[in-house]
């Protein structure tokens, strides 16, 4: 018999946040489809989300509590239940408390869901409550929020759908093919009508090689040809004066610190030619309208803050606002002003804050003191930086781990308490995308797999076993999502069009026109060029450049992009083969490695065995590994992120990943 779709919607960490509609029968997923309530869904979804059914049933899916039995990384377990468990972990959270500190205790979550209810809803009552450390959540887009935030208050971007109205699209620092694919099929359409595509990338990526201009630039270059760009548009006239004028604060500051930045001396930092940066300049100024995509993948280094900000001001240097398929888009979450504070009922502490960039620093040193390690929503040995550090902290034998996952990930093996998670299926969600304008709600499809637990379940219950619940707080789904909703102006609003239609869209509407329908929101609604707070912050200034960290030893950037086989490190556990890193044909041939060979990618923090993938895609001087691959993606068990540093952004506390220098030899 067949039986009717239930619609349900994706929480992934991804911008497009699908609406999906889940066949189910006897209980089970039997197929997992694209739905229409989300408009830039239309019934596609990635083959992620289309297989997600062999997550939720897997071998490596945890089913029920477990502890520790074997050494702390061998993934030795025996199960135990559910009270046995929290009681256990009450007991630790208590008594770590007591004896060292409520600091002692570090929550550790992250890229888990982007949905409201499963992070700082309930978790953050117990945490807050019992005075435990804060997280400051910087791993990713700390920097390009700092820079949204600091030049427009996180004003609301360009529509995916509105891309085909666009005369040029410049897509920089970011590969929608993997990491959003929604954003392809409108870029395809506008190249269609006759749109020019620009591509910003050390990598050929797929929307590079249909550019009509690629500007394959060194890793963490992307400020001084930004910054070259706005230097020849303000020497040609080609800045929009009356705009600036009316609409912006600081252009004249921002036009003396590109003053450095000649075409030439960008291009030779960058690694392109001068005439490609003039070429996009000239593009930009001729065309309009004109929209850049700006990604995450620019971010990632000591300039980052400074990067995302300067190409963020070319909109507002050349007056590419006020028309539908002219601006930029970054992240999308600003348009929602939703906030879970409201159903947590208790003010943030005033905690130490511990950077999550620095975890493994803060694990392995005797003056951090951590003497519990909460990890949910989050797999740190696999994607947080100096993963030599996060290793050695989590053999630590007086740090007491509680992992709280739905699968068997790197980081689950050191757990000494395990707690089977729900997957976004098997629970009440709500959930809103960063590129989508969506906010829907997700009903659970089926019931828990094994003995999975909700996240705001668990921790409610964490918070009576620990003693500091109260009554009447909103533990439940619905009540949780309630309370959200009631804290907000709109929340009426979206509360009936949720009911509705299951997906509610911002007061800006699903495709606003930046300087039409949305505006700054800084204090005075102007665009600030050269916003205070970022320069205070930002070493040297904001837009100073800090030169390339690589050094005669290691002299190859190492970057690692997300791909279209995970989501971070999520669904990891289904890809088991090694993963290759890939190398230019030039940089190979110098160090005698041909496709295929096996080498070791090293540098002072560790090193890495793996196959080479000798591609031409890749330029000169970089090499690729991607994020979130696990530890039997290569033969020695580390990954990229045992060679990523854990300094940090020019603003924003953010991670360098990208800033990893290394050499390749023959293994
Ligand atoms: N399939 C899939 N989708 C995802 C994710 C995933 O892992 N898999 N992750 C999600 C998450 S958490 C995020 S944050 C987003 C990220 O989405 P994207 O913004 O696309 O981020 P990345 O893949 O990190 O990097 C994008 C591009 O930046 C390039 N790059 C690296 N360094 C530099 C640089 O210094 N300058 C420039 N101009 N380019 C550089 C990389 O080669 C890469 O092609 O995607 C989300 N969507
Ligand atoms: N080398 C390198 N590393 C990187 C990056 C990079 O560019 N280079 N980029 C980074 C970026 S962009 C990001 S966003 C981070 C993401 O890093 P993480 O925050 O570690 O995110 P994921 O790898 O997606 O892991 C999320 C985990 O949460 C679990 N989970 C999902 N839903 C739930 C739930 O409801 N409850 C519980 N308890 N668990 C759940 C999933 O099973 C999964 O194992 O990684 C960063 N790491
Ligand atoms: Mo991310």
């Amino acid at each position: 018999m067949a039986t009717e779709p239930v619609p349900s919607a994706c929480p992934l960490d991804c911008p497009d946040a699908c609406s999906l509609e889940v066949t189910v029968e006897q209980g089970r997923i039997a197929k997992i489809d694209g739905g229409h309530a989300n408009p830039v869904t239309e019934g596609y979804i990635c083959a992620k989300v289309r297989r997600f059914a062999d997550h939720v049933y897997g071998k490596e899916r945890l089913l029920t509590p477990a502890r520790r039995v074997g050494r702390k990384g061998e993934g030795r377990f025996e199960p135990v239940t559910w009270d046995q468990a929290l009681g256990f972990v009450a007991e630790k959270l208590s008594s770590v408390r007591a004896e060292q500190g409520g600091e002692a205790i570090l929550p550790f979550s992250y890229g888990g869901s982007n949905g409201y209810l499963s992070q700082d809803t309930t978790d953050a009552r117990l945490f807050y409550r019992l005075g435990a450390s804060r997280l400051a959540r910087t791993v990713c887009a700390a920097p390009t929020g700092a820079a949204a935030k600091g030049l427009y208050g996180k004003m609301p971007g360009v529509a995916y759908s509105d891309y085909v109205h666009a005369r040029l699209i410049v897509i920089w620092g970011a590969n929608p093919s993997a990491s959003g694919i929604h954003l392809v099929p409108y870029v395809q359409e506008a190249q269609k009508r006759g749109a020019k595509l620009v591509v910003v990338d050390p990598r050929r990526t797929p929307l590079a090689r249909r550019a009509d201009l690629h500007l394959a630039i060194r890793p963490g270059t992307d400020l001084p040809v930004a910054l070259a760009v706005i230097r020849w548009l303000a020497d040609e006239g080609h800045a929009a004066g009356d705009f600036l004028a009316d609409h912006a604060t600081g252009f004249e500051e921002l036009w003396r610190r590109a003053e450095p930045w000649t075409l030439e001396h960008a291009a030779e930092v960058a690694g392109v030619d001068a005439d490609g940066i003039e070429r996009l300049a000239r593009l930009y100024a001729e065309a309009s309208p004109a929209v850049i995509r700006c990604g995450w993948g620019l971010e990632r280094n000591r300039n980052g803050g400074s990067a995302v900000a300067a190409v963020l001001a070319l909109p507002a240097v050349a007056g590419k606002f006020g028309l539908r398929g002219g601006g930029y888009t970054l992240s999308n979450s600003g348009a929602w002003t939703l906030s879970t504070s409201p159903a947590i009922r208790e003010p943030e502490p005033s905690s130490r804050i511990v950077n999550m960039n620095h975890l493994g620093e803060v694990l392995t040193s005797p003056k951090a003191s951590v003497g519990l390690l909460f990890v949910y929503n989050c797999n740190p040995l696999a994607t947080m930086p100096r993963q030599d550090l996060v290793r050695q902290g989590l053999e630590r034998d007086d740090l007491f781990t509680v992992v709280f996952e739905q699968v068997m990930t790197d980081t689950a093996r050191f757990a000494d308490v395990l707690l089977p998670a729900t997957t976004f299926l098997e629970r009440t969600e709500m959930a809103r995308g960063y590129g989508a304008y969506v906010l829907q709600r997700a009903p659970a499809v089926i019931d828990p797999v094994g003995q999975a637990r909700s996240n705001h379940d668990v921790f409610a219950e964490l918070c009576r076993r620990t003693g500091v619940a109260r009554a009447g707080e909103p533990e439940s789904a619905e009540d949780l999502a309630a309370a959200i909703l009631e804290g907000h102006l709109q929340g009426a609003a979206f509360e009936a069009a949720l009911r509705r239609d299951r997906v509610a869209f911002p007061e800006s509407g699903p495709c606003p026109v930046q300087f039409v329908d949305v505006f700054p929101r800084t204090d005075d609604g102007k665009v600030h060029l050269v916003p205070k707070d970022l320069d205070r912050e930002a070493p040297g200034g904001l837009y100073g450049y800090w030169p390339d960290p690589a050094t005669e030893g290691h002299p190859l950037a190492l970057v690692s992009p997300a791909t279209d086989k995970r989501i971070s490190s999520t669904l990891g556990q289904l890809h088991r083969g090694l993963v290759p890193v890939e190398m230019s044909p030039r940089d190979a041939e110098r160090r005698g490695i041909r496709d295929g060979d096996r080498v070791r990618i090293r540098n002072e923090f560790g090193e890495v065995v793996c196959p080479a993938r000798v591609t031409p895609d890749v330029r000169d001087g970089v090499v690729v590994l991607p994020k979130g691959i696990w530890s039997h993606n290569t033969e020695n068990g580390a990954t990229s992120n045992v060679l990523c540093p854990d300094t940090l952004t020019d603003v924003g506390g953010g991670a360098c990943f990208n800033d990893a220098r290394v050499e390749v030899e023959p293994a």
